[in-house]
């Protein structure tokens, strides 16, 4: 199949997977057009089958906000006449559902047509889709897509709840390449860090105020009073220079890096002990499911879809949302040297069933039948 992918090309786990996908959907025979306004950030790989298509936004004097759904909506009409594909595949309603939906008016009045699969993540949903600024346009074109998928059983829920859908909704959760998340040698890495053997703890995200990154500092210092602990935050946002200053003032300093924005995420969890995502809103939480697949526990807010994932008593546990004395409590449970090898087992165990091998043939699925029933 000929296949366009729209997707944000950040950081974000939205476009991590919209990538991830398109690199294994090419791997299989398929050929793949990302569509964006920049390179996405782990399209990092040549392969025949790969193409990017950058979105031109023209700016102009008059322009407060460059139109990007606009420039958008024209790519995907160039891109879709151009290199004849089948199918378009956006990940995140806002804009690319819209932008989508445009595109597919604008073709068929050319005498061609183009089905469209909307990949619902999560935010566009949960915090910024719902808002009255955008819900008529998000309830328009999740109705208008051909196939609607989302990436939990939550997410699913929480669309019928915040918005008036009459189309089904297909979960396929997230997915993770096992060949590049595991466990690697880096033990000259962890004895850097905790050089008497200190149990290390690990964050990733983007520092946004839904992350709750308090609690993650909260709960580790609370742990640290209890055993000896080194806490590793990864990624960068809104949040870091608050959350720099409350280490400062809870003079934890000398037990906390942050290690900003890393590509190779995986090296520090190849020597991590637990994970945490104390999260107020997570459809799915895949920067849990890397860490569970190189062998770290998890523990997280029962939040969003976050428990379909984490498995309460087994991977990890899940807590209330913000509930920091719970959370101290089962993170010292985990990190109990009687419990961690289990935990650690099992975190894998579990992964390996969101592996990419069996995730990608539902994601073709949906494009035959979508293709089919258009
Ligand atoms: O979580 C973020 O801040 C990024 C966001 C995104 O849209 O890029 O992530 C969402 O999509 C991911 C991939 O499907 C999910 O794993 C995350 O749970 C989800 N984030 C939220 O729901 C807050």
């Amino acid at each position: 199949m000929k296949i366009g992918i729209v997707c944000y090309p950040t950081f974000g786990g939205s476009g991590v997977v919209a990538t991830e996908l398109g690199k294994a959907l090419a791997k299989e025979g398929h050929q793949i057009h990302f569509i964006t306004y920049s390179q996405p950030t782990r399209l990092d790989f040549f392969n025949q089958n790969l193409f990017y298509h950058e979105v031109d936004i023209k700016s102009y004097p008059l322009f407060d906000h460059a139109p990007y759904e606009l420039a958008l909506a024209s790519k995907m009409v160039n891109v879709v006449i151009y290199e004849n594909l089948d199918l378009l595949h956006v990940h995140y309603a806002i804009p690319h559902a819209s932008a989508a939906y445009m595109a597919k008016q604008i073709l068929k009045e050319r005498g061609i047509y183009i089905p469209v699969v909307t990949t619902l993540h999560g935010t566009d949903i949960t915090l910024v889709g719902k808002d009255p600024s955008y819900e008529p346009v998000v309830t328009f074109s999740i109705n208008h897509s051909d196939t609607v998928t989302a990436v939990s059983e939550d997410l699913k829920k929480a669309t019928f709840e915040h918005f008036d859908i009459k189309k089904e909704i297909v979960v396929i959760p997230n997915f993770i390449d096992l060949e590049r998340f595991k466990k690697q040698k880096k033990e000259h890495f962890k004895l850097a860090i905790c050089p008497h053997g200190e149990k290390l703890l690990v964050h990733t995200s983007n520092f946004r105020k839904v992350k709750r990154v308090e609690d993650v500092i909260r709960v580790f210092y609370e742990v640290r009073k209890q055993i000896p602990a080194k806490l590793l935050l990864v990624g960068d946002g809104p949040e870091r220079d608050k959350m720099e200053r409350l280490c400062r003032e809870l003079g934890t300093c000398d037990d906390i890096r942050f290690l900003g924005k890393l590509e190779a995420v995986e090296e520090v969890l190849s020597v991590a002990d637990l994970f945490l995502m104390p999260s107020e809103k997570e459809s799915f939480g895949l920067a849990a499911l890397e860490a569970m697949a190189c062998e770290v526990p998890v523990l997280s807010s029962n939040a969003g879809g976050i428990p379909e994932l984490n498995i309460d008593g087994e991977t990890g546990f899940t807590c209330e949302i913000g509930d920091v004395k719970e959370m101290t409590k089962k993170a010292l449970e985990i990190l109990d040297d009687r419990n961690l090898p289990g935990f650690k087992k099992r975190a894998l165990e579990r992964a390996k069933k969101f592996d990419i091998s069996n995730i990608l043939p539902l994601y073709e699925n949906v494009y035959h039948q979508t293709i089919e029933k258009s």
